[in-house]
């Protein structure tokens, strides 16, 4: 179909697996108030590492953006991406002082490594503007899409993670999860088809590092 855009295009294509991503077993129970408070610890601990690599990458696609970009708003876009990340660095510090997670001694599973890792390989100037962009409405729209539905209706999401849910659940984020999905969108149109290729596996990838991610909260490693 030559009208639809390729993200939406993807989603059909790969639902399942954006299924398996946004509707994790993890985020379920959170939505549904059965959830293991030993695993939401996991989680937090082991995102907080996560975020800490995440913070260079998205400074590596500012520089992308920088010299590649077509459009200028997408810097903008990035950095106000980046201011985020700021706080959410210092929310982690605060959620794991609450929750008696300590910080410094969280070792990170293989999985983390391994997706920190990821991100390293996209944090190559060989990497393409496009690709990177690409992989960064996935990284972020998993985590938007996921923490949503744990405050849509009929949600049983237990009081103490509501704070947790609203950082990545609230609309502000789910707009701006919005707007790098029509970046990569009208950076996809222009591509060509070797570029494509490359930010749709790149896309599988990332959807295939959630899940695991979402899988290390059951510390079974
Ligand atoms: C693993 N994916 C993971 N952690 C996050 N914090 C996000 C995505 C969204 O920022």
């Amino acid at each position: 179909n030559k009208e639809m855009l390729m993200i939406q295009k993807w989603l059909n294509q790969h639902n399942e697996l954006y299924t398996s991503a946004t509707r994790h077993p993890f985020t379920l129970s959170i939505r549904d108030g059965s959830v293991d408070l030993s695993a939401f610890k996991r989680w937090l601990g082991q995102d907080y590492i996560f975020v800490r690599a995440f913070v260079p990458f998205v400074a590596s696609l500012l520089l992308k953006a920088w010299k590649e970009s077509d459009d200028d708003s997408d810097i903008e876009v990035i950095l106000g991406g980046m201011a985020a990340l700021n706080d959410e660095v210092s929310w982690f510090k605060r959620e794991a002082s609450k929750w008696s997670v300590s910080l410094s001694s969280t070792v990170p599973q293989k999985t983390n490594l391994e997706y920190c890792r990821f991100l390293e390989s996209l944090m190559s100037p060989e990497v393409d503007y496009t690709v990177a962009v690409t992989a960064f409405w996935a990284i972020e729209a998993v985590y938007q899409e996921s923490y949503a539905h744990c405050l849509s209706d009929g949600s049983k999401t237990p009081e103490e993670l509501k704070e947790t849910c609203q950082r990545w659940g609230n609309d502000g984020f789910g707009q701006y999860c919005h707007t790098l999905q029509n970046i990569a969108n009208r950076r996809l149109e222009k591509s060509p088809e070797d570029i494509i290729s490359k930010a749709e596996a790149t896309v599988m990838r990332v959807l295939e590092y959630e899940v695991e991610f979402w899988n290390m909260s059951r510390g079974e490693t």
